[in-house]
């Protein structure tokens, strides 16, 4: 009989994450032993009409004490930094890592690949390469969890959140939703497939489903909803009055007519395009229409857009109003 107790080992977390989970386990249980056994040692010796040695008790004991206290603070000072630098390496995400897009629904979960290829409870990715997911909730707060990749992370409407793992295993494994989202919940899962670099060339090229017509890139896409949202009626080549250009606008330094400040990330972009007065540019009033979010624009084709402005490059020509030198404060 195969006694498995924990999922699969499939990526280059799962050693790591389960060294620490094991120790956690070993240590908890042996420690309940002995604080156990002790109690139960103690209450049987010094039972009353037990026949025991009571004339001077032991009030102080500072070697005992420093052997009780120190050990555990040491274990646990030990688990603390390996703890540590597991999470550090979880949240530092590689620069070469393969992106995709993650969106999380009742009760779903809707993938979109920068090549535009897109997938339905089912996420493809290479085998020995970082993979990069960004994850955005359209409606309520979703646990994205793959068990034998051991990550997790909590998938929330209006915010992008983001988790990588290299698959070190080729197969299928689980992709699960973990937080209860309401009565479909337990169906909110599917599967991971990690391929053999060589399959997965031909996945791509095969646009992934042989079924569909060529997919257009997510940046494509994007620039087609563009067009049809007429948001080039105001954003072009360069700042007009308007609208500023959205060239560049990744990782922009943007000031807001309360003087506040902010450098764009995709969380930002976001932001603006369903929320453009949350936070105005300085130099212009509440222009911008307010489109109808998930009649005019998802979340998925909020990233299309995100990932359009990102393909636009390079920054404008001129600099915005807001960053125009006035000389005053040279
Ligand atoms: C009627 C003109 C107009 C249209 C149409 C318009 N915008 Fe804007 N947009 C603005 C103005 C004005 C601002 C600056 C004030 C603000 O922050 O809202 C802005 C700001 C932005 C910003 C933040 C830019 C920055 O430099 O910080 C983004 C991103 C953006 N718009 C995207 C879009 C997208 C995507 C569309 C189409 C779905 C769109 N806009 C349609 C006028 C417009
Ligand atoms: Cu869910």
């Amino acid at each position: 009989m195969n006694l498995r107790l924990a999922p699969e080992q499939a990526s280059n977390f799962a050693l790591p994450y389960d060294i620490l989970f094991n120790t956690f386990t070993i240590l908890s249980v042996v420690f309940t032993i002995i604080v156990f056994a002790m109690i139960l040692f103690f209450v049987s010796k010094y039972r009353r009409g037990r026949k025991a040695d009571r004339s001077n008790p032991m009030h102080h004991n500072t070697r005992v004490e420093l052997i009780l206290l120190g050990i555990p603070t040491l274990l646990g000072l030990a688990m603390f930094a390996y703890s540590t630098k597991i999470y550090v390496d979880m949240r530092t995400v590689p620069e070469d890592a393969y992106e995709v897009f993650v969106i999380g629904k009742q009760w779903m979960w809707h993938m979109q690949h920068p090549n535009g290829i897109r997938e339905n409870n089912e996420l493809h990715v290479p085998l020995g390469q970082p993979v990069k997911l960004t994850l955005i909730s359209q409606d309520v707060i979703h646990g994205f969890y793959l068990p034998e990749m051991r990550v997790q992370y909590q998938v929330v409407p209006g915010r992008y959140t983001k988790l990588w793992f290299k698959p070190t295993k080729a197969g299928r494994f689980h992709i699960w939703c973990t937080i209860h989202c309401g009565t479909q919940h337990s169906e909110m899962g599917g599967y991971i497939y990690v391929m053999e670099p060589k399959q997965w060339a031909e996945w791509v090229a095969n646009d992934g489903n042989r079924f569909r017509p060529r997919a257009t890139t997510l940046a494509q896409a994007g620039e087609q909803r563009f067009k049809e949202l007429a948001c080039g009626t105001c954003h072009g080549e360069k700042d007009s009055p308007q609208g500023p250009s959205l060239k560049g606008l990744l990782g922009k330094e943007r000031v807001f007519t309360d003087g506040s400040r902010t450098v764009a990330d995709e969380g930002y972009i976001r932001e603006s395009i369903i929320n453009p007065y949350a936070r105005l540019n300085a130099g212009y009033g509440e222009t911008m229409p307010v489109y109808v979010y998930k009649e005019q624009i998802s979340e998925e084709g909020i990233r299309e857009i995100i990932e359009y402005i990102k393909s636009l490059g390079g920054a404008a020509p001129t600099a915005s109003p807001a960053t125009t030198p006035t000389g005053a404060n040279q």
